[in-house]
């Protein structure tokens, strides 16, 4: 199976990458975790981006705040689908996330909510599926799960101010 890529701009957005490595451990997909900067080491970002798919990345998730343009710059040297997680670093995460989903046509960023991480994983497990069919199992029982949760809920509700 093609490992994920997590890439934080600081090891100070790893609480919020850490959810993200949690759901990639409920699923049982391979990953790696780096800190790279955009802004502070340009080229080593940009070198991992380079070498990524030779080293059996598929997916490669990169959360960064404050101006945030990891996602971006990693995405300028690769093919491979990038996620981006704006993260709340400052101005409530405003500025990282038009920072990170307003890329130029060519160099495409499928940018996630601030602070995101489980539904950026989540997506990048929805790519790996699409040639891991375990995975797409997996994904259709927790959407399952979810449904029969809701409704679990709404049937106690129900009961409670509706009888
Ligand atoms: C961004 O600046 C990082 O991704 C982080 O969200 C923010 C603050 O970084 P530190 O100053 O905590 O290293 O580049």
């Amino acid at each position: 199976m093609k490992k994920v890529a997590l890439v934080m701009g600081s090891d100070s957005d790893l609480p919020i990458v850490e959810k993200a490595i949690d759901t990639l451990r409920q699923y049982a997909v391979p990953f790696q975790a780096h800190v790279f900067s955009a802004h502070r080491c340009p080229e080593q970002a940009a070198e991992f981006a380079k070498n990524a798919r030779e080293q059996g990345v598929g997916v490669i998730i990169a959360a960064a705040g404050k101006a945030a343009h990891l996602a971006g710059a990693l995405a300028a040297n690769t093919t491979l689908p990038v996620i981006g997680i704006p993260i709340k670093s400052s101005l409530d995460g405003i500025d990282a996330l038009l920072s990170t989903v307003q890329m130029p046509s060519g160099i495409p960023v499928a940018t996630v909510a601030i602070d995101g991480a489980v539904n950026a994983a989540l997506l990048s497990i929805e790519i790996l599926a699409l040639s891991e069919p375990v995975l797409a199992d997996k994904l259709a029982a927790a959407r399952a799960e979810g449904t029969r949760k809701v409704l679990e809920k709404n049937a106690a509700i129900e009961e409670k101010y509706n009888k």
